[in-house]
């Protein structure tokens, strides 16, 4: 769309219909002819906002919302890094970006991917470079943030990675067997985070050994995955009828949901479109955990994670049928309702979390009695999130806007349809194409309604260009009054699929690194065994073809400025950084080698290579330490074989 069209204009201008195809307005309602209409609507404009209403939100933004230099902000953001992999820390209201914490990709500045003890961490999976991060989310106790970890999952490897808070690395990485893509994770809330659930996406067949391609019978499911949150192992897997997308859990600890839009089992779209409801599945958590300690479970192939079977008639789930293609499910801060957003269909449909025990007991017969509204929001309802005062706030993909609700007015207007009862408080044009929103604090019981961030998809003409590929748009909101008023664009790079935030005072990070930190325990291990005191000691352990260099580093010099290996040798440099000095950060490159890491103030770092070239080979520093940095090198000798 061009430049300088007031908004009229931009929404009525033919390029917006011939784009979409059809009229915005044109397809609400009709609902069988729905789902084909989003998926040639994706492109769309919707709302525009025009570049004068803009420039004054940001006056006023301006005026009001600076954080000036200096100045720290209020909140932590926790930013999913989609498909790149990583996740990125943000500071609220600023949107400055803090830092980035790599998890599924491999990074070169801190050398995770590359690392010895990122391996470790990773594992097996440490093969995969690649991975699709979408949902982080903090853990808690009593239903608020604990500042200890963030969880994330990873769409493309089908893992969990857990983060700790205190030094912002990853410190653990599952891949959860017998299941293909974890998309939907939210942890437990009450009494504490006890179990990460995550649930698996794509249903496959079982055994998934070539044998059969059938994902149609019984044999073909795919699981919802409940995990150890501390041990970081599957705790066990319930069996589902259709698939699962979006998740969350209650402010009791009993039940958690998750919505299901291929309830058809279909493999292609058409099919995953066809029927007019999908459904919500709830999981009665104190029940699967009594199956699995009776023992009435099985397990598959050679995982020993007990699985159980919640498909449709199981005392262990209730599948509560929903309007077509149901997206994202959240909890209300309150602890009322599980909310499951429409997406196909305008509606988001509540789930009062209350009549649950009545269904799973058998006292409801028909599991729409749980629905307590279904209002219509607009096109494309995708997320929601809360202020805890009462209203909600929905993501419409399609319109391009966020809509402010009331959830107790929505209610009171389902169940007086004839009182015309105004529970839509306020839309506000987003840029453009909006998927998940977080407001403040959402996920607690302490949801304090003061900022609220959305995540657009698209950027379109919103920032300088930069060839075909776009960033996203990330819009921060002020809520705190009665209206949302726009206080921020920010572009990120491909993409922060969702986000949380923390109020500053609830992360509690270390400075300077433990020297008992497990996060190089094994390294250390090793040391311990080679008989070297990481501390104080500069020495080469030759080991048959493997060498181990021990290094200690302190501005401005390595601790070992020349050694000799022969080629071919497997070399491990182990670098021990002793400055014990804030932000005194080292780095390791061997040139030619592929070999780079970080070494923070009192850290061990690690890396292995194989030395396949014989001559002199420069080392340096690459992170910046000293007025001498350049000068912090040194030489490794690689004798021919
Ligand atoms: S899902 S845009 Cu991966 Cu969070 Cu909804
Ligand atoms: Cu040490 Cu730069
Ligand atoms: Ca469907």
């Amino acid at each position: 769309m061009s430049d300088n069209k007031s908004d009229k204009e931009q929404k009525d201008s033919p390029q917006a219909m011939e784009t979409s195809g059809l009229s915005r307005r044109g397809f609400l309602g009709a609902s069988a002819a729905t789902g084909a209409a989003l998926v040639g609507a994706t492109a769309l404009g919707g709302a525009v906002m025009s570049r004068e209403t803009w420039a004054a939100a940001v006056k006023d933004a301006h005026a009001n919302y600076t954080v000036a230099p200096g100045e720290l902000d209020a909140y932590y953001g926790f930013w999913s890094g989609g498909h790149q992999g990583e996740v990125r820390i943000m500071g609220i209201p600023s949107m400055r970006e803090l830092m980035r914490i790599p998890v599924f990709n491999v990074d070169s500045a801190t050398g995770w991917g590359l690392t010895d003890e990122s391996k470790h961490i990773m594992g097996e999976s440490a093969k995969y470079r690649n991975g699709d991060c979408h949902h982080p989310h903090i853990s808690m106790t009593d239903g608020k943030y604990d500042g200890k970890y963030l969880f994330i999952n990873d769409k493309a490897n089908s893992r969990v990675a857990r983060i700790r808070l205190d030094i912002m690395k990853c410190d653990k990485m599952l891949t959860v067997p017998n299941v293909q893509a974890i998309h939907g994770l939210r942890l437990q809330k009450v009494p504490y985070t006890k179990y990460v659930f995550a649930n698996a996406e794509f249903i496959i067949p079982h055994p998934n050994d070539g044998s059969s391609f059938d994902t149609q019978g019984k044999n073909g499911f795919t699981m919802f995955n409940v995990i150890d949150a501390e041990k970081m192992e599957v705790a066990f897997q319930v069996i589902v009828d259709g698939n699962l997308d979006n998740t969350d859990a209650d402010y009791t600890g009993k039940y958690a949901a998750a919505t299901c839009y291929n309830s058809e089992k279909a493999t292609d779209l058409a099919g995953m479109l066809r029927n007019e409801r999908d459904w919500v599945v709830i999981f009665n958590i104190p029940r699967i955990e009594a199956a699995v300690k009776a023992g009435k479970f099985t397990t598959i192939g050679d995982s020993k994670v007990p699985v159980v079977d919640g498909r449709a008639g199981s005392e262990l789930t209730r599948y509560i049928p929903v309007p077509k293609n149901p997206h994202g499910c959240n909890t209300s801060s309150d602890g009322k309702y599980f909310i499951a957003n429409g997406k196909v269909s305008p509606t988001v449909s509540m789930i009062e979390i209350a009549k649950l025990d009545d269904l799973f007991d058998g006292k409801l017969k028909d599991p729409r009695d749980v629905i307590a509204a279904e209002p219509e929001l607009g096109l494309g309802p995708l997320h929601t999130t809360f202020d805890g005062r009462g209203n909600a706030y929905t993501t419409l993909f399609i319109d391009s806007q966020v809509a402010k609700w009331n959830m107790a007015d929505a209610v009171r207007a389902w169940n007086n349809p004839d009182q015309n009862i105004e529970f839509i408080k306020q839309k506000i044009d987003v840029q453009y194409q909006p998927g998940h929103l977080h407001a403040s604090l959402c996920e607690t019981s302490e949801a304090d309604g003061k900022w609220l961030a959305v995540l657009c998809k698209f950027s379109k003409d919103r920032f300088l260009p930069v060839g075909p590929l776009h960033p996203e748009n990330d819009q921060l909101f002020d809520i705190s009054g009665d209206e949302m008023k726009l206080v921020h664009d920010g572009p990120t790079f491909a993409e922060p699929h969702d986000c949380i935030m923390v109020r500053r005072d609830q992360i509690k990070t270390k400075k300077i690194w433990d020297r008992n930190d497990p996060f190089f325990g094994p390294t250390t291990a090793q040391a311990k065994k080679d008989g070297i005191t990481l501390e104080t000691d500069n020495k080469v352990i030759r080991d048959g073809n493997k060498v181990r260099v021990y290094m200690t580093s302190q501005a401005p010099m390595y601790g070992i400025t020349e050694f000799t290996v022969k080629q071919g040798n497997e070399v491990t440099v182990i670098v021990t950084n002793l400055d014990n000095i804030e932000d005194v950060t080292h780095g390791f490159c061997m040139v030619n080698h592929g070999v780079s890491m970080e070494i923070s103030p009192m850290e061990t770092s690690s890396i292995t290579f194989t030395a396949d070239k014989p001559g002199l080979h420069w080392y340096y520093c690459n992170w910046f330490c000293h007025a001498l940095h350049m000068e912090m090198v040194g030489r490794m000798l690689v004798e021919k074989a």
